[in-house]
């Protein structure tokens, strides 16, 4: 309780304020967000995670693809971006609907996609003037530095089996597979369960591309796994309502899906984000020793039915596949960072630093040595 206790303390008094850490370019870990923001709010979660780090100076949100085909997936994306100030290329899926969320197997979540789009400003004015998932994700890449982008991918893989199969056109000489191959240092994917089991961004609603993104993904590559019993124990969002505005789009977000007077919802988007900008070297970039490490060390993902289910198998010839995993003790902790940045002030610049912190919080496990 005393490590929770701290943690929860405002993001103001962890830290000082310090200039961004993004003063040298090299620290800003391009990404790209393919995510099913419409249902689970999670995606908000992760949206915000990318939004604060990218103002702090440690990611470059080059770009958000929507996998999901209700046009206020791609406007309430957009909300949040202009609340947090950026103005982030967005690609909604097509064909576009008019879907909105109902819940029709808890009979309890609520709809937030549409009430994003229409209840905060936003850059992007319609979903139909945005180019396609597979439009952005070959032009970003083919302007990225080789090996440098991160793809985030919180939803189904539908966007990315799509770019895989992607022919060389106007907008590259190369295909979706070299471009991968060339441009992108890591992909982080929110899927399944490990060492094995069933979940449902792998085989929900579709498959067949979660297969083939596993089974065709550039084995030069690094992939990371972030399964559904990572993020699922660990609930985030929980004092919201004591920590942001009435006016939040992430605390309007989570109060209207959670619902019932609650925020608290499992944490699969936002850890999966936060390791896909931070990777493990949390030391040097927010002060603090990673809660997040490797469950293995080497071996591979693979799709073993027609639904969508995985396992890992263990071969030493491969070894840059990994699943993630908590570090001993890091629940509570985990939940409770993520908490500090749901909370940031939208303007924020400044970063959590191992200098700014307390000296109390200096003796916590989760600290490094001095
Ligand atoms: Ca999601």
């Amino acid at each position: 309780m005393r490590l929770i206790s701290f943690l929860i303390l405002t993001a103001e008094s962890l830290v000082r304020a310090v200039e961004a850490a993004g003063d040298s370019a090299n620290q800003r870990q391009p990404i790209i967000i393919d995510t099913d923001l419409f249902s689970d709010v999670d995606d908000v979660g992760a949206l915000a995670i990318a939004n604060v780090l990218h103002n702090y100076g440690l990611a470059d949100l080059r770009g958000i693809v929507l996998n999901t085909p209700s046009h206020y997936g791609a406007l309430a994306a957009s909300a949040l971006c202009t609340y947090y100030g950026n103005d982030v290329p967005i690609a909604a899926f097509r064909p576009i609907t008019n879907d909105t969320f109902f819940d029709s197997f808890f009979y309890l979540y609520g709809e937030y996609a549409s009430k994003l789009a229409y209840h905060w400003p936003r850059t992007l004015n319609s979903s139909t003037s945005t180019p396609t998932p597979v439009e952005l994700y070959r032009t970003i890449l083919s302007s990225a530095e080789d090996e440098s982008m991160h793809i985030i991918s919180i939803g189904l893989l539908t966007n990315l089996a799509d770019l895989l199969k992607s022919e060389a056109d106007h907008i590259s000489p190369l295909s979706g597979s070299e471009l991968a191959t060339t441009k992108v240092g890591e992909l982080i994917i929110m899927g399944g369960e490990y060492p094995s089991g069933w979940e449902y961004n792998f085989g929900g609603t579709d498959p067949e591309s979660t297969a083939y993104v596993v089974h065709h993904w550039p084995q030069s590559v690094r992939v990371t796994y972030s399964g559904s019993e990572l993020g699922g124990n660990i609930f985030s969002g929980q004092n919201l309502v004591h920590r942001l505005p009435p006016d939040s789009p992430v605390l309007s977000a989570y109060q209207w899906y959670v619902g019932r007077g609650s925020t608290a919802r499992p944490s699969w988007d936002p850890i999966t984000t936060l390791y896909g900008i931070l990777g493990l070297d949390w030391v040097s970039k927010i002060g603090i020793r990673p809660m997040l490490e490797y469950a293995n060390d080497c071996g591979y993902n693979t799709i073993t039915g027609s639904d969508g289910s995985n396992a890992w198998v263990n071969d030493t010839g491969v070894t840059n596949q990994h699943w993630l995993r908590l570090t001993d003790g890091a629940n509570h902790s985990m939940a409770a960072l993520l908490d500090d940045f749901l909370s940031c002030d939208p303007s924020s610049k400044s970063c959590f630093l191992y200098e700014g912190l307390s000296e109390n919080m200096k003796d916590m496990p989760m600290f490094p040595e001095i």
